[in-house]
This record gives C-alpha cells, structure tokens and sequence, in this order.
C-alpha cells in the first residue's frame, strides 16, 4: 500500500493537495494553476492560485473581456467553464467541495467602466450540495461596494435552464446568466459583458456597470463561523 501510494505521488505530484494553500507552499510558486483535489481525491480541478501580502486565494470567477459568454445553463455553471487565468467560472459542484472543507473567505475585485476600483469582502461564503440547487451562504461584509450580495443570502443558484428563484419571473433567463438570483437581484457578475455585469451601490443609490470582476477565496483558520441555518 505505501509502495502503492509512492508510486501514485510520483505520477501526482500533488495528488494530496486539496486547496490552494497546500499547492502553493509544495511548488514554493507566488501564482499559477494547479489540479487538486478538494475532497480528497474524488474529483480533481484546475485552480488558479495566488499568494498575495493577505494570504492564498483561489480565483473562482472572473469576468476581464467578454471574451466567453456567461450566458450559459446547469451543467455548464455546475462543472465550470472558461480558463482558470481568463474568462472563468469555477463551477458550483468546485465551489461546493471548497467551501465545506474548511471557512472561506469571499473577495471580490471589481472595476466599473471608468476604472473605479471597488470591492466587497465576506468573512463567510459557502455554497451547499446540488440537492440544495447550490444555495448560498455569505456573511460579515466589508469593502467600498456597499454589501449588494447580501442580498442573494440563503438563495439557490439558479441558470437559464433552470428557475429557482422566488420571483414570478424567471431572473437567469431574462438576465442570460448564472447567479443566486432572489426577485432578482443586487448584484450581477455573471451577467452579460458588459451591459449587465453590474453591483448595485447603496451609497450611490446607484448600478455601477463593470468592466472587470474577479471573485476569489482564500481559508479562514481559527475563526468561528456564523450560524447558516438563519434562511
Ligand atoms: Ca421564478
């Protein structure tokens, strides 16, 4: 078994490795992409990995040119699409198998179409099972964005071909995206580039338009987590 396990790692190298954090301090690399394994060697993804000044983060969206579309269904948002270091959705069953294994924190990067930097941080972000539609759990808001996703709390993803949402509408198809729509929506990174990737400023009472989103998570030790059965 252990001659077994030698020889398995010797083709793998990073067989073992479940997130970013491990990937990153094997390969002694500041950033790149690298297949590991979330829940221990089910399934293997392709991540993009950064160490920055805050810490390991895995890219898990970004929206840079309009390059792919986003207007896309089910499979496509529940297996992933897109390059890990371009246009990009990490896909919900990944995001899924991330966020339970451990606390995750959620940055988001966003810059509207005269450049205005702006972002939102979650001290929480987790993404439940299929059987739940993938619903969402984000808390602790902090940023200059205003907190438009809290909005999307405790809501089920829902897709073109595939309406969970609480309005009488159908929100994925009319917006040609993927997201945790309500009735419907403050907050729209999925949607379509560039007229519709939008986050809804309270300060400004405004929707900013971006040109550019990048989402990211990175592990939080030693925190507690908020109750996630308030929804
Ligand atoms: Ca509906």
């Amino acid at each position: 078994m252990l001659t077994m396990f030698a020889i398995l790692n010797s083709y793998f190298p990073l067989c073992s490795v479940s997130d970013c954090t491990e990937a990153l301090a094997d390969t002694n690399e500041e950033k790149g992409i690298f297949l590991v394994h979330p829940d221990r060697g089910k399934h293997a993804v392709r991540l993009f990995c950064e160490t920055t000044q805050t810490g390991d983060w895995t890219i898990i969206q970004a929206r840079i040119d309009g390059g792919i579309t986003f207007a896309r269904g089910w499979d496509d948002y529940k297996t992933g699409f897109g390059e890990p270091d371009e246009e990009f959705w990490l896909g919900n069953e990944n995001l899924h198998h991330l966020t339970t294994q451990d606390n995750y924190i959620l940055h988001i990067d966003m810059w509207d179409l005269s450049n205005t930097y702006y972002y939102a941080e979650y001290d929480f972000f987790k993404v439940d099972e299929e059987s739940t539609n993938y619903r969402l759990h984000i808390d602790g808001y902090r940023g200059n964005a205003t907190d438009a996703m809290r909005y999307s709390n405790f809501m089920p993803f829902s897709t073109m071909d595939k309406d969970n949402d609480v309005s009488s509408t159908h929100c994925a198809k009319f917006y040609t995206a993927g997201w945790w729509y309500k009735h419907c929506h403050y907050s729209n990174l999925n949607g379509r580039y560039t007229v519709g990737v939008v986050w809804f400023n309270h300060d400004l009472d405004e929707w900013v338009q971006m040109r550019r989103s990048i989402m990211k998570i990175k592990i939080v030790n030693n925190t507690t987590a908020p109750g996630s059965g308030a929804g």
